[in-house]
């Protein structure tokens, strides 16, 4: 039976990847080379330095340790300034209705992201309160496709990850579930997300009835 639905962040409750793609592309042309929406597609569910070491790879840029720091806070200050001005009405179609329908239904949501930044995310959006736990990139050294993150949350939520279905837009995500163990819900198109049980183009064509089937 599923106890506990886990929710990834960009790309499944809000659409942060347009703010990434602009402090990246920002970065990008002041190191002298541009940043494409095509690259950008490939940074979805990835880390902040793990984002940071592919641009420079497509730039052809090599950069100390200790420059690469610098970097990843310059672009991430730039970010941190942009998602302050996140509304509520930045939450993508269907996600509060079915936060709430989980809870309504008994469920225990989390959320499991590898973003740093997700407080700050779901304060401006202002649905903190619907998650029971929140686990992200603070919590967590093992990126996605590696589980740990959705296994931190069963974990905080007292559920086995077999009762957990998991909600996802990039691939890494997707496989991340499935390494836990847990059902997993792509958010997209089922060409890309073919590992997951299911697609939906996005939370707007999920419910209840449909996770109770999975
Ligand atoms: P930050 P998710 C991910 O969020 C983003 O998809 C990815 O583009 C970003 O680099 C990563 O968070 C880290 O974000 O710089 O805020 O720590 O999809 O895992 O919710
Ligand atoms: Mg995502």
């Amino acid at each position: 039976d599923i106890k506990a639905c886990i929710f990834d962040l960009d790309g499944v409750i809000v659409d942060t990847a347009v703010y990434h793609y602009k402090a990246w592309k920002r970065l990008a042309n002041e190191l002298g080379f541009d940043f494409t929406e095509e690259q950008n597609e490939q940074l979805k569910g990835v880390s902040r330095v793990r984002s940071l070491q592919l641009i420079l790879g497509w730039g052809g840029v090599t950069k100390t340790e200790a420059e690469q720091t610098e970097l990843a806070t310059r672009k991430n200050d730039w970010y941190v300034d942009m998602i302050n001005q996140m509304t509520p009405a930045e939450i993508l179609p269907g996600a509060l209705d079915f936060l709430e329908a989980c809870r309504a239904a008994g469920l225990k949501t989390a959320l499991g992201s590898a973003s740093k930044n997700s407080m700050t995310i779901l304060n401006k959006v202002g649905i903190a309160h619907l998650f029971d736990t929140i686990v992200d990139g603070n919590h967590v050294s093992a990126p996605k496709p590696d589980p740990e993150v959705f296994l931190k949350g069963a974990e905080a939520l007292g559920v086995s990850p077999t009762e957990c279905v998991v909600f996802e837009d990039a691939i890494a995500g997707v496989q991340a579930a499935k390494n836990g163990g847990m059902k997993a819900v792509g958010i997209g198109s089922p060409e890309t997300l073919s590992q997951a049980d299911l697609v939906v183009s996005g939370l707007d064509k999920m419910t209840i009835e449909k996770l109770k089937e999975l």
